[in-house]
């Protein structure tokens, strides 16, 4: 059967998806075999630069050979042993994370969804016992346009009609506010600040298009819910390990490598979210850090996860951090990112076409100058395959690029000439 699936050609590939997996996605037309670093093989062995990243999961570039290492020693030892003991990986990782973020605790997950989940259950019950909410009636405060997952209760807050519709009934006890607008938070918080719990926000938000918020947003946002006793939680999924340029888009313009427990520039959340490039795309592992006085209202029996804290996701999270750290990744990715942006702008100033850039370290967008409903942003991705670049696009005109953020000064040079010879294809076409 392997010998088989190895002759297969991408035609095939795409047919076999095609027919037996739920269409649940729609991929670019090109089927990956292969990565490493920067760079992802197709079937045929056609090369690409990779400027998707996983939505952000390979920030430490793909097939990392300090992760992939990890990975295959503690595979070879020991996997899994469920939550039922204790096992020799998960107390050294527990402490390892908690330090590097500066929390006093973590509760372990898998996928970012459920770590989200795990946040909302956390602040609920922190509601409950310490805020005294009456039981049933907390509300999280959200924002519209926000992406943090597809599970039922986490769609229910969702503001995308795909995302949401025909899903329903929905989980209550959600209130949505517009992004990057404190005047609407000060708003529901003046109204009904007995009875909000949290306030979950993405720093800036990915799937809505990289929007950055202005740059007291978050600042002011937390400072609210410090005043009115609500938590608040950043879901760093995707923002988060340096993919905005500093270990997590809260820290603001710090590029220490440490959690920016110090700097000015820093917002500390009540709960942080992690997900993705925890693992540098090696395994799904995901993580909820809050204090004592906030992960203490979880007790034996209220929640886990068979998978969460096993001995591969322990060991691997700690290599993957530890390359973060040691291969300055962040400042990497803000010093290549300021590039990106500045080369993006030329383009932006050169083709009618382009709207615009907006981003922050190597998380970017070029917003496409036509209507959300036209191909064009596809087209120009497809036509970007050809030429050895892989991006995506979303809400139809918008362009997303988030290469690893171990790419070289050169290799982004290489990339910025590929985009710019495409746009010019694509109008010459
Ligand atoms: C898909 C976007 C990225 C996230 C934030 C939680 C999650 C995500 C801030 C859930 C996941 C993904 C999932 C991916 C598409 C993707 C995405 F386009 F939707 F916005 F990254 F850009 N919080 N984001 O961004 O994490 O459960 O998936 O591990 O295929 O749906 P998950």
């Amino acid at each position: 059967m392997q010998k088989e699936t190895m002759s297969l050609n991408s035609k095939d590939l795409i047919a076999l998806e095609d027919k037996y997996g739920a269409h649940n996605y729609h991929p670019l037309p090109v089927v990956l075999a292969k990565g490493e670093g920067v760079y992802v093989w197709d079937a045929e062995g056609k090369k690409y630069f990779d400027f998707l990243s996983a939505y952000s999961a390979i920030n430490q570039g793909h097939c990392h050979p300090r992760i992939v290492q990890t990975m295959k020693d503690q595979a070879e030892t020991l996997c899994l042993t469920s939550r039922a003991f204790y096992n020799d990986k998960l107390g050294v990782y527990e402490q390892y994370i908690t330090e590097y973020f500066g929390f006093d605790k973590v509760l372990p997950m898998n996928s970012g969804a459920e770590g989200v989940e795990t946040a909302i259950k956390i602040c609920r019950k922190w509601g409950y016992e310490k805020k005294g909410i009456p039981l049933n009636e907390a509300i999280i405060v959200v924002c519209g346009q926000n992406f943090h997952g597809r599970t039922v209760s986490i769609i229910s807050f969702s503001s995308d009609p795909d995302a949401k519709g025909k899903f329903g009934p929905y989980t209550p006890g959600f209130e949505s506010i517009p992004y990057n607008d404190i005047d609407s938070l000060k708003a529901i918080i003046d109204e009904k600040a007995d009875k909000i719990a949290g306030f979950m926000v993405e720093p800036i938000q990915g799937e809505a298009g990289v929007f950055v918020p202005d740059s007291n947003f978050i600042k002011e946002s937390a400072a609210l819910c410090n005043a009115n006793n609500i938590l608040f939680i950043a879901d760093e999924i995707q923002t988060g390990i340096a993919r905005t340029g500093s270990l997590l888009a809260i820290c603001g313009d710090c590029t220490c490598q440490g959690h920016c427990e110090q700097q000015e520039s820093y917002t500390r959340p009540d709960i942080l979210i992690l997900g993705k490039a925890l693992s540098g795309g090696a395994y799904p592992v995901s993580a909820v850090l809050a204090n004592d006085a906030i992960m203490e209202v979880i007790q034996p029996g209220q929640h886990g996860s068979t998978y969460g804290g096993n001995p591969i996701a322990c060991a691997v999270a700690i290599t993957a951090l530890d390359v973060v750290k040691d291969e300055h990744l962040a400042q990497n990715a803000r010093k290549l990112g300021n590039q990106f942006r500045a080369e993006m702008q030329k383009l932006v100033d050169k083709f009618d076409i382009l709207n615009l850039v907006r981003g922050k370290g190597l998380l970017n967008a070029v917003v496409i100058n036509d209507s959300p409903d036209s191909s064009t942003a596809w087209d120009i991705c497809v036509r970007l395959a050809d030429n050895g670049l892989l991006a995506k696009p979303t809400h139809g005109n918008i362009i997303r690029f988030a290469p690893p953020l171990v790419m070289t000064e050169e290799q982004l040079m290489d990339c910025v000439a590929i985009i710019e010879k495409t746009i010019a294809e694509h109008i010459s076409a």
